[in-house]
C-alpha cells in the first residue's frame, strides 16, 4: 500500500492533520494501535482556544462544536475563601475560549473522516517507522496476524506520549526536557448542572480544585491528589466532600451532586522533545510534548503543531517548497515552550506542593491577589489562557 502522508495515531492531532490534508487533496492513512470505541472512551481535555476552533472549521468538522460547544468569556480564580473573575473577553480585546470535550471533538473528526472516505486502520499492532532519514520512508504494522507495509512520502508521529514514533528516533538525535510534579488530578464526570456557568480554578491549603463542565447538564470536576492515591479509595461521597472543602462557601453550598462516572487519576508532567522533525518523520502533539492540564493547553498545542505541519505539507505538495518543513520544528517549539512555561507557572501557583508550608501558601495567595488586582498581570494571564498567536 502507498500513501503520501502516513499518520500514526488517531487522537485529536492525527485526525485533525488527516482532515486538513484530505481537504487539501493530500492522500493520507491514519493508523492506531487500538479501536474506535476505546479512543472515544477516553475523557480528557475540555477547553479549546480560538485557533483550535478555527482549525476544526478549516477541517470542515466544526458544525457540532459550534452547536454544542459553550463559548466562555471568563473564568474564576478562587483563593482565601474568595472568588475573582478573570474577564478574558475584555482583557484580550474580544477573545474567548470554547468549552467542548476532546471526546466530542475526536468523534466529529472521525465521522468526517469516514464520510470523506479516507482510510483509518484501527487495531494496528507494532507500528514501526522505517528509513525516515531518506527519501522513501515506510511503516510496517501487524494486523490480523499479517505484517503489512505502508510506503509514504512523510510520517507524522501523532501517537501520544507513549507512542512508537519518538522511540524510533536514534537517542543521539533527540534531547528531552522533563519535570514530573509530585501530585496528580483525580477527575470525575457527573450528570449535574455545573456549580458555576464559568470554570473555577481554586487554590486551597488542602490542595487545588477545578470545576469544569462538558455541557449545561454535565460537570467535570477535579481535585489535586497524592500520587499514591487509588481511585477505588475515592467514593463519590468522599470526592464531593473534598471538593466542597476546597471551594469558597457560596459554591460549596450551591454544589449539586450525583453519582459520578469516568473517575480516574492523571499524573502531571511537563515534557518537551527537541527537535521534533527527523528527516521525513515529524512528532506532533503529545508525542512531542506534554504539559500539566492546569492551563488547558495539551490539546491546543497538539492543534498548533498540526497548523504548522499541515501548512508545511500543503506548501510542499503545492509548490515543491521544503521551507515550511524545514521550519516546522523551530516554529512549533517556539510556541510550545511558551505554553510549557504558562502551564508550569499556573500549576506552581495553584497547587499545594509537599514542601508548601504556611509561608509558601501565603506567597501563593499574594501572587493570586496581585494577579486579580493588577490589570497588567490579569492581561498576561488572559492572553496566555486564550492562546498565543500562531
Ligand atoms: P493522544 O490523544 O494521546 O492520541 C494518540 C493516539 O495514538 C495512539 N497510539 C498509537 N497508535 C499506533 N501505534 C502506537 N504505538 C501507538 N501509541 C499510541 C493512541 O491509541 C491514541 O489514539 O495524543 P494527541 O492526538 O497528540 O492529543 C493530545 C491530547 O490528547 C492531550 O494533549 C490532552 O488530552 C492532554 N490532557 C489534557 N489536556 C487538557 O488540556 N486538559 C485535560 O483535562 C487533560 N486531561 C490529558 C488529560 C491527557 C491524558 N493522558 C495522555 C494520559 C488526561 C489524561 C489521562
Ligand atoms: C476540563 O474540562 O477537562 C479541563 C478544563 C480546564 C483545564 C483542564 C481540564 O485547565
Amino acid at each position: 500500500m502507498r500513501t503520501k502522508v502516513a499518520i500514526i495515531g488517531s487522537g485529536p492531532s492525527g485526525l485533525l492533520l488527516g482532515q486538513l490534508l484530505t481537504e487539501a487533496a493530500i492522500d493520507n492513512v491514519v493508523l492506531d494501535r487500538v479501536g474506535k470505541d476505546y479512543i472515544l472512551g477516553r475523557v480528557r481535555a475540555g477547553v479549546l482556544e480560538e485557533g483550535t476552533v478555527g482549525l476544526m472549521d478549516q477541517a470542515k468538522s466544526g458544525a457540532h462544536m459550534h452547536a454544542a460547544g459553550l463559548p466562555h468569556h471568563g473564568f474564576s480564580l478562587a483563593f482565601d475563601g474568595r472568588d475573582h473573575r478573570i474577564d478574558l473577553y475584555s482583557l484580550t480585546g474580544g477573545k474567548r475560549v470554547v468549552v467542548y470535550g476532546q471526546t466530542e471533538l475526536t468523534r466529529d473528526l472521525m465521522e468526517h473522516r469516514e464520510a470523506s472516505g479516507a482510510l483509518t486502520v484501527y487495531d494496528a499492532a507494532n507500528v514501526t517507522p522505517h528509513d525516515f532519514d531518506g527519501a522513501s520512508p515506510y511503516l510496517t504494522y501487524d494486523k490480523n496476524g499479517i505484517t503489512h507495509r505502508l510506503d509514504c512520502d512523510f510520517i507524522a508521529g501523532c501517537d501520544g506520549f507513549h507512542g512508537a514514533s519518538r522511540k524510533a528516533v536514534p537517542q543521539g538525535a533527540i534531547r528531552t526536557f522533563e519535570k514530573v510534579y509530585p501530585f496528580g488530578w483525580l477527575g470525575i464526570l457527573a450528570d449535574v448542572a455545573p456549580v458555576s456557568h464559568e470554570l473555577i480554578y481554586a487554590n486551597h491549603p488542602r490542595g487545588f480544585a477545578l470545576c469544569s463542565m462538558r455541557s449545561e447538564t454535565r460537570s467535570r470536576y477535579y481535585i489535586q491528589c497524592s500520587l499514591d492515591e487509588k481511585v477505588e479509595d475515592w467514593s463519590d461521597a468522599r470526592f464531593w466532600d473534598e471538593l466542597r472543602w476546597r471551594l469558597p462557601e457560596n459554591h460549596a453550598e450551591a454544589m449539586v451532586t450525583a453519582p459520578s462516572f469516568a473517575k480516574s487519576i492523571a499524573p502531571l508532567r511537563s515534557f518537551v522533545a527537541e527537535p521534533i522533525r527527523f528527516g521525513r518523520l515529524f512528532l506532533v502533539g503529545d508525542a512531542a510534548h506534554i504539559v500539566p492540564p492546569t492551563g488547558a493547553k495539551g490539546l491546543n498545542l497538539a492543534a498548533s503543531d498540526v497548523f504548522y505541519l499541515s501548512n508545511a505539507l500543503i506548501e510542499f505538495y503545492g509548490h515543491r517548497s521544503e521551507a515550511g518543513i524545514d521550519a516546522y520544528s523551530q516554529k512549533a517549539l517556539a510556541r510550545v515552550w511558551k505554553a510549557v512555561r504558562f502551564s508550569w507557572w499556573m500549576t506552581t501557583i495553584m497547587h499545594r506542593f509537599p514542601n508548601t508550608d504556611d509561608f509558601g501558601q501565603r506567597l501563593q495567595e499574594a501572587e493570586l491577589d496581585y494577579l486579580v488586582q493588577s490589570p497588567a498581570a490579569s492581561t498576561s494571564l488572559a492572553e496566555n489562557y486564550v492562546g498565543l498567536p500562531y
